[in-house]
């Protein structure tokens, strides 16, 4: 990737054009720019696998939250989560998909939608829960969901008032994870789908994944008599033995692997720590870890700006930051 960010109006619309071009894409969950750079740079072990690695960043909000010592509950809060998503533009030209969680009140959430259309995310994703959610994976948790009717006007209000047209808004109901049965997971996607949302995201914690494969064959006649294409996505920790190709063929069109940059580095973090109290020194602990030649390869070092900037020059740059 060239070392200079991508103009907003150029990596919007990359998401809907790739799904439009070919509707099988893999998002990274990406939690830093550096995240973002390594899931950017990514490419399969041997010759199985996309070779162009993946198709975008999943701007999670168990990803953001963790990072800053918080529960996923909401507390984070749109300024920091949008400082976010623009920081994320430094080291990727994927594009990204945010997760907005429910939303909250309705103009804080139109507000967030803009500021996401301004740095050049390419959509989000807004969930049918109760403000404040509670992570979905949490096990035993009570989830409570939103009414149908109300949040179907969320997704109303948010294309109505969008200013791009290739910005997605996606719904995601939560139906099965707060028990509310196939049924009314089907039901609210259709109402949803009726509200104009762009694509639908069903959440499943089912091990054995056959609670969204029943999802997806029970709106395939909906959506086939639908008057525009509808994506969907599925993010598939809980059921992590399907590869996206499988879970592309019963018809899925995005896959998200929503955490696992993040778990990754907290394993990274907690064995180079053992190790190094364990051993008293660093050598056991190198072959394991990045070499800081490697580092200075993902973030590069030499780019030193020539020119003294004065501080009229930095201010228009900085105004374009939403805050
Ligand atoms: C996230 O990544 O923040 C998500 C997906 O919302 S999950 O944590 O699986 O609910
Ligand atoms: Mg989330």
């Amino acid at each position: 990737m060239p070392h200079y960010p991508l103009l907003p109006e150029h990596r919007r619309p990359m998401l809907l054009e790739k799904l439009q071009r070919a509707p099988q894409l893999r998002l990274m969950e990406a939690h830093s720019p550096l995240a973002a750079r390594i899931a950017s740079l990514a490419r399969p072990i041997g010759d199985q696998g996309p070779a162009s690695g993946f198709d975008g960043l999943w701007m999670s909000s168990l990803g953001d939250s963790s990072i800053a010592g918080l529960p996923d509950t909401e507390v984070l809060g749109y300024p920091r989560r949008t400082q976010n998503v623009f920081e994320l533009t430094k080291t990727t030209h994927l594009p990204l998909l945010v997760d907005a969680d429910t939303g909250g009140e309705l103009s804080s959430f139109i507000d967030f939608v803009h500021k996401l259309e301004q740095i050049g995310a390419s959509g989000c994703v807004v969930e049918d829960k109760i403000f404040p959610k509670k992570n979905s994976l949490i096990k035993g948790a009570d989830q409570q969901l939103a009414d149908c009717d109300h949040f179907s006007e969320k997704i109303r209000a948010a294309q109505s008032e969008k200013i791009s047209a290739s910005f997605m808004v996606w719904a995601r109901t939560e139906a099965l994870i707060a028990s509310q049965g196939m049924d009314e997971a089907v039901y609210r996607a259709e109402s949803y789908i009726r509200a104009g949302a762009d694509g639908i995201v069903i959440q499943s914690v089912d091990p054995t994944g056959q609670e969204v494969f029943t999802f997806m064959q029970a709106l395939q006649g909906f959506t086939s008599s639908w008057n525009k294409p509808v994506w969907f996505a599925c993010i598939p920790t809980a059921y992590p033995q399907f590869t996206a190709q499988e879970l592309f063929a019963v018809g899925f069109h995005v896959v998200i692997f929503a955490n696992h940059m993040l778990r990754a580095s907290i394993q990274a973090m907690e064995n180079v720590c053992s190790s190094i109290l364990s051993d008293d020194r660093t050598l056991e602990s190198e072959p394991h870890i990045t070499s800081i030649h490697r580092l200075f390869h993902l973030i590069p070092q030499q780019r030193v700006l020539k020119q003294q900037l004065t501080h009229t020059q930095l201010v228009p740059e900085q105004a374009d930051i939403p805050q």
